[in-house]
């Protein structure tokens, strides 16, 4: 069997194994094969990974703008060159299926080219004064030191997210991904690095959050901080940051929900919700975890996706023909089953799905059944984020009731409704409470040119990628520049 790659840390442009350091591996969790191996690194391994990002900084913000987004447009040429092999690793370590592992790294890409282009923009604003020959302006400048922590259902997307967007802005960056998805982590950065991004602009640390992470979060070194992860973890490191008053960007839960109206396509709702709850085996923010459905399509529509999800191939997600991978972790598998539990427990009805898989395909993998369950609207099932392929059908009697169950959870991040009436529509883009509405498509499927993010539990006011991408990473200048050669005094002066 070949031996499992071993990779760094990469700190100040190198690839570095500290002795002595602990190491862990990564692993497939379609069929246990290890993936990587990597350094646990110690506080002080992160000190000098922040002491290279610091010191490389003034260079770095004093770099045009254009010039680092060119730099940029070369690491989306390396993602692109990359994208089947680095899609590989991302089904490899996380499990979700191979179309997905590329939509992964093309969404990298995407996003890398996007912010290549805002080192032309980065704008600020120019406004009148009330003065006589003064002129007012903005200009946006960098914070600092940036820490980039991502999760691990977007191994490739979500550290290009934060990364890209921090460094077109002047910033430098320490990323430290999710331990489960490390190896994918180091792709990117490599191809950072191939593209001749500055020695220490980008560091990269491994290791678990409770030592590495919370080495980074205190680090007085680091003016900022992006998180994407589950809430409890956010609220960590938001009370953390929150004691040194550094800006902390959130990204955390969803319990998203789609509503299927009686006037709906059904055949295109159908194909929604199947992308939608069990794409990426249900483990995206963005994941659909609650159908909602007018009672007068109820009947048909959930024996149509029962029907369909009779024919659900779950499996290997390096073949083409698998529907739905494994879950992306023993964590995650016993977390599924646990909620499962819970939703027959309190009395919802299972009417699909609910096991564990067994047998020669499953039996060294995370495999568990896409699962729907009919319950009402109020349980833990239909109101907790279970991150996994576990969808709530819910009845609503109009409307009304069914924006009023679709916004009676704590998150806000995705929404969806499928009607053929616009007005309706148009009602539901003000009225449900999420970042993200979607009219007769899926809650997943985001694009990068648009803000992401959302309200209450969802995180705290931020938004990610589009052109809001670069308020998260850069302070406002404002600057007054008074050419008439005497002193005048704002709201003093006669007017
Ligand atoms: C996430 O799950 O954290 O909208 C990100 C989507 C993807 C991004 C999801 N483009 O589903």
């Amino acid at each position: 069997m070949a031996s499992t790659e071993e990779f760094g840390l990469f700190i100040d442009g190198k690839w570095e194994s500290p002795p002595g350091r602990d190491r862990f591996v990564t692993k497939n969790p379609a069929n246990g094969e290890e993936v990587g191996s990597f350094v646990s690194a110690q506080p002080e391994d992160v000190g000098r990974a922040v002491a290279a990002a610091a010191k490389a900084f003034p260079h770095w913000r004093d770099t045009p703008a254009p010039k680092r987004g060119e730099i940029l447009l070369r690491v989306a040429e390396e993602l692109r060159h990359r994208k089947e092999s680095i899609g590989r690793v991302v089904t490899r370590e996380m499990g979700k299926v191979i179309a997905e592992g590329r939509g992964d790294v093309q969404e990298s890409i995407d996003f890398v080219e996007y912010m290549a282009g805002e080192g032309r923009r980065l704008a600020g604003e120019t406004v009148p004064s009330e003065l006589f020959r003064k002129f007012c302006l903005t200009v946006r400048q960098p914070k600092g030191v940036v820490a980039c922590i991502t999760p691990w259902n977007f191994p490739t997307a979500i550290p290009n997210w934060k990364v890209a967007a921090a460094l077109v802005c002047g910033n430098s960056v320490v990323l430290k991904p999710a331990s489960n998805t490390a190896r994918c982590a180091a792709e990117v950065v490599k191809a950072y690095e191939a593209a001749g991004v500055p020695p220490g602009v980008l560091n990269l640390v491994t290791g678990p959050g409770g030592v590495t992470g919370n080495a980074l979060v205190d680090d007085p070194r680091v003016r900022a901080i992006s998180f994407t992860g589950g809430v409890e973890t956010g609220r960590e490191v938001y009370v953390r940051g929150a004691r040194a008053l550094k800006m902390v960007h959130l990204e955390l839960g969803g319990k998203n929900p789609q509503i299927v109206m009686d006037d709906a396509d059904l055949t295109l709702a159908l194909e929604g919700v199947l992308f939608g709850a069990f794409g990426t085996s249900g483990q995206r923010c963005t994941a659909t975890s609650r159908l909602i459905l007018h009672e007068k399509i109820y009947d048909e529509f959930l024996g149509r996706l029962l029907e369909r999800l009779r024919s659900f191939r779950v499996g290997d997600p390096l073949d083409e023909k698998t529907d739905m991978g494994p879950v992306a972790s023993a964590d995650q598998e016993k977390k599924v089953l646990e909620y499962i539990r819970i939703g027959s427990s309190e009395g919802a009805k299972l009417a699909g799905g609910g096991e564990k898989l067994h047998g020669n395909d499953y039996d060294r993998g995370f495999f568990v059944q896409p699962t729907v369950f009919e319950t009402k609207h109020g349980t833990r099932i239909s109101k907790e984020e279970i991150f996994g392929p576990v969808l709530s059908v819910l009845r609503a009697k109009d409307y009304d009731e069914a924006i009023r169950i679709a916004n009676d959870v704590d998150y806000g991040l995705s929404s969806s409704i499928y009607t053929r009436d616009v007005s309706r529509s148009f009602r539901a883009i003000q009225e449900l409470e999420a970042g993200i509405t979607y009219v007769n498509a899926p809650t997943i499927g985001a694009e990068v040119q648009l803000p992401f993010g959302g309200v209450k539990n969802t995180g705290n006011g931020g938004r990610e990628a589009g052109s809001v991408a670069i308020e998260e990473f850069t302070e406002i200048k404002t600057a007054f520049i008074d050419f008439s050669g005497h002193l005048q005094k704002a709201q003093i002066d006669p007017r």
